[in-house]
């Protein structure tokens, strides 16, 4: 933090956008900003740390009447904790307060296990973000995770953008995302929005935000937590909307009022969003970090691959392995699926493995196609066996074509003698413009 202030100091800088990666969600680092008079491009401090204290945020979200899963507030003493659990009723998780993103939770089904799962998540908490504080929720089983983008100024207005279905994740990471949800319906979309947008309110928050619900089978939805800050997965809300997510950031953060009201936030067709990761995934999601020997990004239209990698560069085992993020466009979901499929099938990564196959095997996945995604959606499922995707055997391909190609120029004498000389191209050029005609 002190080395990137120090830079945007000496260089004159007067904002910094923080991305979405460590420093974004970081209170002390946006307070840094702001000591040193540069503007951070994202909520203010106490937006943050409020939103990072699990417990703080849902107390504020139940006096603003926006529905959270039944639970408790923080409880120091693990006796009163386990009466809690039982009268809540079982299963129930067992949250840290300063947690989010999976860590230091724990499921209890069975009564005889909660005094153990108590004592677990508090060390597992203590250990991950040095706070041992815990509640309890309600166990919500197979939820799908229904997310809302929101956008606030700093003059109190504050819209929606509609959702984002995320349930299609791997411990705790997310796979595959789109928008709209297939699970919501006109009444359900309005409910949930109105509902981000009050959370949203409740928190004093301006910038761009998500308010993240789980839905049950029910359709009843719950909020989970606020994200604080532009997500990996803005882009399908981008393709709907026609909004620039992060240029409204900008804007904000420069004190401008929002660029457009509710009533002009319109949604139009289908995005899908494929995570492209260096890994394997036919042998369980294992890393794979190497030098990327060719790369060829798919185009065309309704296709934006948002990526920061190119042919040469070296994949490194030490950072996040996401490669890009290849998102698609389509007047309806199943133009989206269909161009999904094309954008896969001419996406050629060579020199490392990728979770490419993973997304042609779920584009053509009965449930995904019908919608029926929660959160249990990979568990055992998905295992991809050789052979299984197509396009898999392009490697063999392309070496036999090879051969086939070094062969043929050895044999071929013509006239001139072995092919390949210059004069030759001079010979095909002619040629080519005699095809034309
Ligand atoms: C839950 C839940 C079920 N019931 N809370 C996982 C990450 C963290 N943000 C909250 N998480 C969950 N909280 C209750 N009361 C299930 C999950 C959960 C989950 C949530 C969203 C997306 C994927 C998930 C995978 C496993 C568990």
């Amino acid at each position: 933090m002190d080395r990137i202030i120090e830079v945007a100091r000496k260089a004159g800088v007067d904002a910094i956008h923080p991305g979405y990666g460590f420093l974004a969600e970081n209170p002390a680092f946006a307070q840094m900003c702001s000591d040193n008079s540069i503007t951070f491009v994202g909520p203010s401090p106490s937006a943050i740390e409020m939103m990072g204290h699990k417990t703080v945020a849902r107390k504020t979200m139940i006096d603003a009447d926006v529905p959270v899963v039944p639970g408790t507030e923080l409880i120091d003493d693990d006796a009163e904790l386990a009466r809690r659990a039982v009268e809540i009723g079982l299963p129930v998780m067992i949250k840290a307060a300063a947690g989010g993103g999976g860590k230091g939770m724990r499921v209890v089904t069975d009564p005889k296990e909660i005094d153990g799962a108590i004592r677990a998540a508090r060390s597992e908490a203590r250990s991950s973000f040095g706070d041992d504080a815990v509640y309890i929720e309600k166990y919500v089983e197979d939820p799908r995770h229904i997310e809302f983008q929101v956008l606030a100024d700093r003059h109190g207005n504050v819209v929606h953008l509609f959702e984002r279905e995320c349930s299609i994740q791997r411990r705790h990471q997310k796979v595959i995302e789109e928008a709209p949800s297939m699970a919501l319906d006109d009444d359900l979309r309005e409910r949930m929005g109105k509902a981000a947008v009050e959370a949203a309110r409740a928190a004093g928050y301006w910038s761009a935000g998500t308010v993240e619900f789980l839905v049950d089978k029910h359709k009843n939805f719950y909020f989970l937590e606020m994200n604080t800050r532009l997500q990996v997965e803005h882009p399908v809300t981008e393709m709907i909307t026609g909004i620039d997510i992060a240029k409204e950031m900008f804007r904000i953060a420069s004190g401008e009022k929002l660029s457009i009201a509710q009533e002009d936030v319109k949604m139009h067709g289908w995005a899908i969003e494929c995570r492209v990761y260096a890994e394997d995934p036919y042998n369980n999601f294992l890393p794979s970090p190497g030098k990327i020997l060719a790369l060829r990004i798919p185009n065309g239209p309704g296709v934006r691959d948002d990526s920061g990698v190119y042919a040469g560069y070296e994949v490194p085992l030490f950072y996040d392995p996401m490669i890009s993020k290849l998102c698609t466009w389509g007047r309806d979901r199943t133009e989206a699926v269909d161009r999904m499929k094309r954008a896969l099938a001419e996406y050629i990564v060579k020199g490392i493995k990728t979770t490419i196959p993973f997304h042609q095997k779920v584009m053509e996945n009965k449930d995904f196609l019908a919608g029926n995604i929660t959160t249990g959606f990979i568990g055992d499922k998905f295992v991809l066996e050789a052979g299984e995707v197509n396009g898999e055997l392009q490697d063999v391909a392309i070496i036999s074509a090879a051969l086939q190609t070094a062969r043929r120029k050895r044999d071929t004498v013509t006239p001139e003698g072995p092919s390949g000389g210059v004069t030759d191209l001079w010979k095909m050029a002619g040629r080519r413009s005699r095809w034309l005609t």
